[in-house]
């Protein structure tokens, strides 16, 4: 009988617990949710927490440079927190950064963004493996599956800058990806050959998916998104 107290009334303080947790996930929104979405999951709040600078966009969704959006995998459970294996952070952190590739080539043919690139377009186009419209996209997993990055802003961007979530860099991650801009706007992928030097690999032109890079699995390290 004293046991089955003892259980009875450990029982109440998890409970309490529970109780408590939910009462600070369904706290009030901080100022700086107000800009954005207010992350309303205990997965997205622990993806918040991994990129300070961030800000929320959606649901799954937060955005941690200017047109740079990562979510979380589509059949993530909302109720788990994303865990960062930090062992191999201080080792990055302290890894000399890439230089920026000198001068991006792209392919010899159609490197030219075209002349009827459809930005008047006011309504949204449709989405292309999870990916928006105007955006282009990487993942981590095959068939569009796992976290992804999505880009909007034309500009090169090293994936090496960008922390993976549950531990490592971006970079030798990425396993299928698709390109949801404007139709017929570029994306071309690079390898870090090592050097300074980077090699184009890949290109793609929208609206273009591919579900996985077949002889390229997890070896992609930078992104030039329309190129010009
Ligand atoms: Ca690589």
């Amino acid at each position: 009988m004293q046991r089955l107290a003892r259980v009875f009334s450990s029982g109440v303080a998890a409970l309490s617990l529970i109780a408590s947790i939910s009462a600070l996930n369904a706290g009030p929104a901080h100022a700086a949710d107000a800009v954005g979405v207010a992350p309303t999951s205990i997965a997205l709040r622990s993806l918040v927490a991994l990129y300070p600078n961030s800000t929320v966009v959606s649901s799954d969704t937060i955005e941690i440079e200017e047109g740079v959006l990562l979510s979380l995998p589509k059949n993530h459970n909302m109720n788990v927190p994303v865990i960062r294996d930090q062992s191999g952070d201080q080792e990055s952190s302290t890894k000399s950064r890439r230089p920026a590739p000198a001068e991006l080539r792209g392919p010899d043919v159609a490197t030219d963004r075209p002349a009827t690139v459809e930005f008047a377009a006011a309504a949204d186009g449709p989405v292309l493996a999870g990916c928006s419209y105007k955006y282009s996209c990487l993942y981590s997993d095959n068939n569009y599956a796992g976290y992804r990055l999505s880009f909007t802003t034309c500009a090169f961007r090293d994936l090496s800058r960008y922390a993976y979530p549950t531990g490592g860099l971006w970079n030798d991650k990425v396993s299928s990806w698709s390109n949801n801009q404007t139709t017929g706007t570029l994306s071309w992928y690079y390898n870090y050959e090592g050097n300074g030097r980077w090699l184009q690999f890949l290109n793609s032109k929208a609206p273009y998916a591919a579900g996985q890079i077949t002889g390229y699995n997890n070896m992609m390290d930078g992104i030039q998104v329309c190129p010009t």
